[in-house]
């Protein structure tokens, strides 16, 4: 009999609290058609949020799109059915995996444009230390994957949140963060990154500073991310309207995230 191996290793989970991020070949090998099948589909009828980060008249495109998997239903099926929930709790050692939104990320070949540093948390109506994104291709990539500073969960002040058309600040308020960092000037900061194959994933902290570089490859470079919060999770304030921003949610500072919008996932086998 084939021995069963774990969905995440220890080693996997102790790499992922050391650096916020680790890369998890084949997490998601078996839902490549479906991650493929809504992209297209998300794509084919965008939402309100969709967005297009490259600036008119500049080669390529850079689409992005988010909290659409109410209407999407190969997004649904991921949410419910695929192993990210239970990889999600088992990354976050929480009891619980509480869905907080889908993202598709999609560059064109011949894309200069670079995705900014940045960390997800400032944008985010959501504080706590258990909280993963799942980035998956489904194209395979090189250059342009996703790169991550090892280490950048653990700073002590955030990141700048900026915009990604234009680089500007994302809040009027913006004396308490740190400045955007360079780490191709700045070598005492430690880049990871992994070339990867559709279906694997890159599982990263929410406070994990990172980007990407254009695709000037000849292939597209589709992605989904899902993400995750865990039990220490809380709705938090920021000093403007939030990305994603979901309007009339109703929350105050402290509360947990509302079940009824964020649905809670168990998985039995998560610990
Ligand atoms: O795909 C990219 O270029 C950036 C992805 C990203 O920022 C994210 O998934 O949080």
């Amino acid at each position: 009999m084939k021995p069963i191996r774990p969905l995440v290793t220890s080693d996997q989970i102790e790499s992922f609290e050391a650096d916020g991020a680790v890369v998890i070949p084949g997490l998601f090998a078996d839902w490549v058609s479906v991650i493929e099948a809504g992209i297209e589909r998300n794509m084919r009828d965008p939402g309100p949020y969709a967005s297009e980060s490259v600036s008119a008249g500049a080669p390529g495109s850079f689409f992005d799109d988010y909290c659409n998997w109410q209407r999407i239903p190969e997004f649904r099926e991921m949410v419910d059915h695929s192993p990210a929930a239970e990889a999600a709790a088992r990354l976050m050692r929480s009891e619980i995996a509480q869905f907080f939104h889908d993202h598709v990320l999609v560059k064109e070949p011949g894309t200069q444009k670079p995705t900014p540093w940045h960390q997800d948390s400032p944008y985010y109506f959501v504080d706590g230390e258990q909280t993963v994104s799942f980035w998956i291709p489904i194209d395979p990539v090189k250059e342009a994957t996703l790169r991550l500073i090892a280490g950048s969960h653990r700073w002590p002040k955030p990141v700048l949140p900026v915009r990604w058309l234009n680089d500007a600040t994302f809040y009027d308020a913006s004396d308490d963060y740190l400045p955007v960092p360079d780490p191709d000037a700045d070598l005492s900061l430690r880049v990871v990154e992994w070339p990867l194959e559709p279906g694997d994933a890159v599982a990263f902290h929410y406070k994990t500073v990172h980007g990407a570089r254009g695709n000037l490859a000849s292939r597209r470079r589709r992605v989904l991310s899902l993400r995750w919060v865990g039990d220490d999770a809380r709705y938090a304030e920021r000093p403007g309207r939030t990305s994603p921003p979901y309007p009339g949610h109703g929350m105050q500072p402290g509360q947990r995230l509302r079940e009824d919008w964020f649905p809670v996932i168990r998985p039995m086998t998560a610990r």
